[in-house]
């Protein structure tokens, strides 16, 4: 389709103005076909960016390698750039949005030289359901055409829905790097160096202005920057919730359904609890979601959950048949790899994927990488964030009614993250609030010495949305708070805490995980209809010792330590958080969260 036959008068003049200041050589309106898909791989191949991998293999799959400047979200780069720094909060950057688009027009001038410019429409949740909202991404990058079609429902339908003046959210998007006449990337990942990458979101008229990236959440816009960041300013605006969260569908022995949703920070196993295959005899969890949960109140009174997205975008490395069989599955073909290393036979690798690397490899530099086990530090042959890109229609667990445009009933929320000690296995909030003071202290473990973060430090995101609420946090907590005071509570799903990953004494996990798991989501199950053996403490409800049934290698007492109240711990968790996490959020920071922290330290002390 051409720029001039858009029938949206809004949409085509903002494409027409992208046209004219950023100067490519062709423009392409996206109608998402398979030739569309197949033409961007081409076109990437010819290039030099994109491997086609072994077809008796990996049919359908490609690998394309990043500039080391370009491997994962930028959080220094990403700008919430509201009006007033006050609405962007002191845990956001924060720029005023006019110099941010000063200072972004003058890089994105001629920006696109020697490039096509593809206006990507594009859907976040079914074409067409009310909860589902519409995008429109300008992009000169191919990889991105090709990884939102996986990412998300891009095309002349969306368009159809869209109509001539319907709302959508205008997504620019460059890699940054013009071509002279003549010029190809020749083999080199086109990127902006990394002072000149911007992630900028303009929350009050629902802008994304991207620039310099090519990579994951700073260039497939519909996931973290809409369907995040703007999507939750609209949540706050129209009462539902735009959240970092999973969502699964559990069915028990007898048939009953429920569908739960979660929040974990990054590298927590998200994706592992969403795609989990149960052990407990007689129980079966599917997939809806992995990443993010998008909710809004039915008639009934109860929150209804779409998945806003259309695959999986998860880390590599650790992914395999013991951590996680569906993805395994999943990602066997018409899937996009970035940064994983490629063997000699064109198939991929990376560590943790459950063998030995066969042979010699090429590594995510490019580079030929022969495996010294001997060598502790020998560096990885595959980026520790390299990813996978695949239809969530390939998952074998995916729920029938994954893209049902109602969405699916939620009935409990799950919080956690990696805590060696202190938080017990699972935990029952007494009641909302008490369940929005779980989400607001989520905190996570640093697992590898990262950044400028020591590893074994607590490292909290609350909610699991530090880095992707699109406006204040302490509002964001009173959205939460509101949502239970506007509602009927015996309607609203039931918060949990949970916690895989305490460790003993002698630093050994307690509690196996993985498709364990599914003894503690049973327990939660039949929370939500007041059954399983509970006690009440001062931190919330915990099951009784034989509530749930110990898995394989799981004492009598380790079940005992795993889900003990540990009063003293407890208490330095209750001064941390009044001492070095709540003065984070400023004066926005509800009052309601300080009663609940008050009141859980009197108990702890009575
Ligand atoms: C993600 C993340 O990539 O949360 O999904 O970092
Ligand atoms: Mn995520």
């Amino acid at each position: 389709m051409k720029v001039s036959e858009l029938k949206h008068s809004g949409l085509k003049k903002w494409v027409e103005e992208a046209q004219a200041l950023m100067s490519p050589e062709a423009v392409e309106v996206c109608d998402g076909s398979q030739a569309e898909y197949d033409r961007m791989i081409l076109i990437t191949k010819e290039a030099g960016l994109a491997t086609e991998l072994n077809p008796a293999k990996k049919p359908g799959c490609v690998l394309y390698r990043s500039d080391p400047s370009d491997v994962a979200r930028v959080e220094a780069s990403t700008y919430i750039a509201s009006k007033s720094k006050d609405d962007a909060g002191p845990t956001n950057n924060w720029v005023d949005p006019a110099a941010l688009k000063k200072t972004m027009t003058e890089l994105y001038r001629g920006c696109m030289k020697g490039r096509t410019m593809y206006v990507i429409p594009y859907s976040m949740g079914p074409v067409g359901s009310d909860i589902a909202k519409i995008g429109v991404e300008i992009s000169d990058s191919p990889y991105v055409v090709a990884s939102m079609h996986i990412m998300s429902r891009v095309g002349t339908k969306v368009l159809d829905v869209l109509g001539t003046d319907g709302f959508f959210v205008p997504c620019l998007h460059s890699v940054g790097k013009p071509l002279a006449p003549g010029e190809s990337d020749n083999g080199q990942w086109p990127c902006a160096p990394l002072d000149k990458k911007y992630i900028s979101h303009f929350p009050e008229t629902r802008e994304i202005w991207s620039y310099g990236s090519g990579y994951g959440g700073n260039a497939l816009l519909g996931k973290k920057c809409l369907a995040l960041r703007i999507a939750s300013v609209l949540a706050r605006d129209e009462g539902w919730l735009a959240e970092h969260m999973l969502i699964l569908k559990i069915t028990n022995p007898e048939g009953e359904v429920k569908y739960i949703s979660g929040a974990f920070p990054s590298a927590c196993g998200k994706t592992n609890l969403a795609m989990l295959i149960p052990t407990l005899p007689g129980w079966k969890v599917e997939t809806v979601g992995d990443d993010i949960a998008w909710m809004k109140f039915g008639a009934d009174g109860r929150l209804y959950a779409i998945n806003p997205e259309a695959g999986f975008f998860g880390v590599a490395p650790g992914t395999n048949n013991e951590s996680n069989r569906n993805a395994m599955e999943s990602i066997k073909k018409n899937t996009i790899y970035t940064n994983v290393a490629l063997t000699e036979d064109k198939d991929v690798w990376w560590e943790g994927i459950g063998y030995d690397a066969p042979g010699k490899l090429i590594d995510w530099h490019g580079k030929e990488w022969i495996q010294d086990k001997n060598n502790k530090n020998q560096p990885p042959a595959a980026h520790p964030n390299s990813r996978f890109a695949a239809p969530a229609r390939q998952c074998p667990a995916i729920a029938k009614e994954w893209e049902d445009p109602k969405g699916v009933p939620i009935s409990a929320f799950l919080f956690g993250g990696r805590r060696p000690k202190t938080i017990p296995l699972v935990n029952q909030a007494k009641n909302w609030i008490h369940g929005v003071f779980m989400g607001s202290i989520v905190g996570s473990e640093v697992t590898a010495a990262a950044l400028d973060v020591k590893a074994g430090v607590i490292r909290r995101d609350p909610f699991a949305m530090l880095p992707f609420c699109g406006y204040n946090m302490g509002d964001y907590f009173k959205h939460w708070i509101k949502i239970g005071q506007s509602h009927d509570e015996s309607k609203l799903p039931k918060i949990f805490f949970v916690n895989w990953f305490r460790k003993n004494d002698g630093g050994k996990f307690i509690w196996p995980g993985y498709g364990e798991n599914s003894r503690v989501l049973a327990w939660i199950f039949d929370r939500c209809d007041g059954k399983g053996g509970a006690m009440e403490t001062a931190i919330g409800t915990v099951p009784t010792p034989d509530a749930i049934a110990r898995p394989n290698g799981v004492s009598e007492s380790d079940m005992k330590e795993i889900l003990n109240v540990d009063i003293e711990g407890w208490k330095a968790e209750i001064a941390d958080i009044r001492k070095n996490h709540y003065p984070k959020f400023g004066d926005k920071l509800p009052k309601e969260l300080l009663v609940e922290l008050d009141a859980i330290e009197k108990r702890l002390n009575s």
